[in-house]
């Protein structure tokens, strides 16, 4: 049912992951080179208005960098980054993204998560997720909500 916004939003995200390529190429030697992909946002069916988003961050320059923020443009909503231990999450004050590495962010892992959604945000609402690297600065990547099943 939401076959083509799937396909846009991968199309998007792909166009999201060259610009971010194109511009970390002109950057020094020895910094971070973020890429984003499979960007998905859960709406939990149990909790109103909360989802979590998944999604894959790669770094492939040869410098660490952090996700320090990240937020929505959906007036009102709380978006906090989560880190995962001994089955709880917590709020986490950052998310290192190692150099050379793929960061996986998920429900079972560190990841993002977004309260207070006004009841407009549906399965197949798209927004704009900003993530906020300590390096890289804001990195924008389209935001499609689903519901968690
Ligand atoms: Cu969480």
């Amino acid at each position: 049912m939401n076959q083509p916004e799937n396909i846009n939003s991968r199309v998007m995200a792909g166009i999201v992951l060259v610009m971010t390529l194109f511009f970390a190429a002109a950057c020094d030697r020895g910094a971070p080179r973020i890429g984003i992909e499979g960007v998905q946002a859960q709406m939990s069916p149990l909790i109103s208005g909360s989802a979590t988003v998944s999604l894959l961050i790669e770094n492939t320059g040869n410098s660490a960098d952090s996700l320090e923020r990240a937020f929505v443009d959906v007036p009102g909503s709380l978006t906090e980054l989560h880190a995962y231990e001994d089955g709880k999450m917590q709020a986490a004050k950052r998310i290192d993204i190692p150099a050379g590495k793929a960061v996986h962010l998920k429900l079972t892992a560190d990841h993002i998560m977004i309260y207070k959604l006004p009841p407009d945000i549906k399965e197949g609402t798209q927004r704009t997720l900003t993530l906020v690297f300590k390096k890289t600065g804001q990195v924008k990547t389209p935001l499609l909500f689903s519901i968690a099943r």
